[in-house]
């Protein structure tokens, strides 16, 4: 049993060694109480990492909606994913849409593929939001398992301007919303209703994670956007939406079941929000939207 085992040996590797009294960062906090890193830059090296993920093979599936108007962010979203996610890894865009004639016609590299999905329109934006967390988990089972390792699931209406590579995987992983990274618990936009199944108590939490970005495992993502849609469902038959649709049960979902990693603002960021100090890279940035225009509410 323990022979047949893959092993995965590292070449030799000249860098930098380690120092215990020397962390490479002090101005953030770089681990959760529950022993889950928060990744930012300077506190890995993505050459160790490339070849561990390499010599498994590993590969990814990006999942990415673009229903209706929101196509027009694909160009730019896959054009920068090409040049900074996953790069030298095998990646699967799977891409959720109404309109697959839609979809520009870019040559991806060696061991990436668009996967075109098709999936229904929904008339209200929010249900759109929200059956991300049906789709995702209904494909997982029918098919991500069989094509992929790992799923990353982010928003559209983004694009990646620095390095996003496989220092991100993990079980299951979230990342700490540009918005609130030194917000209090009480002033984190949680579901505050009762009756929701959303709801989170004042005095719990420990991050807000953003809804355009999580990943893990297929299985691990599978459980995750499982449970997030029975919750939105049980919410619809009480009437109840859920002040920030799947974001608020996202969020509901990581107080009870914690990540495995976390991802610091670096991978979500909005440049409205300025250039703290602490922001070394910023890996994938909101693509400013006439709400209005766009949105079409
Ligand atoms: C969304 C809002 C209003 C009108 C239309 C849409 C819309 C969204 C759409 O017409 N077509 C579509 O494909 N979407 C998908 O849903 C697309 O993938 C988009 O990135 C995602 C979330 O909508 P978005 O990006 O407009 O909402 P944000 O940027 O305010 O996102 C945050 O809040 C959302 C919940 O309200 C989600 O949790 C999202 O993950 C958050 O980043
Ligand atoms: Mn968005």
């Amino acid at each position: 049993l323990l022979d047949g085992l893959p092993e995965i040996e590292l070449p030799r590797m000249v860098y930098t060694k380690p120092h215990i009294f020397k962390p490479p960062r002090n101005d953030v906090l770089t681990m959760t109480p529950w022993y889950a890193p928060i990744i930012w830059e300077r506190t890995f090296n993505l050459e160790i990492l490339n070849e561990q993920f390499r010599q498994r093979n590993t590969s990814i599936g990006l999942t990415i909606f673009a229903i209706k108007k929101y196509v027009v962010f694909l160009q730019r979203f896959l054009e920068t994913a090409e040049t900074y996610f996953m790069v030298g890894h095998r990646v699967k865009y799977y891409i959720f849409t109404d309109r697959p004639e839609a979809i520009p016609n870019i040559t991806v590299k060696e061991g990436r593929e668009i996967v075109p999905l098709r999936v229904q329109n929904y008339p209200r934006w929010q249900e759109i939001s929200m059956r991300r967390m049906e789709m995702i988990s209904h494909y997982s089972q029918q098919r991500f398992i069989h094509e992929v390792g790992f799923l990353v699931c982010v928003d559209v209406d983004m694009r990646f301007s620095d390095s996003v590579g496989v220092e991100i995987l993990s079980e299951v992983f979230g990342t700490i919303h540009p918005g609130f990274y030194a917000a209090e618990r009480q002033a984190f936009t949680y579901e505050r209703r009762l009756i929701s199944e959303a709801y989170i108590p004042r005095d719990e939490g420990d991050f807000y994670y953003a809804g355009g970005f999580f990943g893990g495992t297929v299985a691990e993502v599978y459980k995750l956007t499982k449970k997030c849609h029975e919750a939105i469902m049980a919410d619809k038959n009480k009437n109840v939406e859920a002040v920030w649709q799947e974001e608020s049960h996202l969020n509901k979902y990581f107080v009870y079941h914690k990540p495995t990693k976390i991802l610091s603002p670096e991978y979500l960021w909005d440049n409205n929000l300025g250039n703290p100090q602490f922001l070394k890279k910023k890996r994938f940035l909101a693509v400013p939207k006439n709400h209005a225009a766009i949105r079409n509410k």
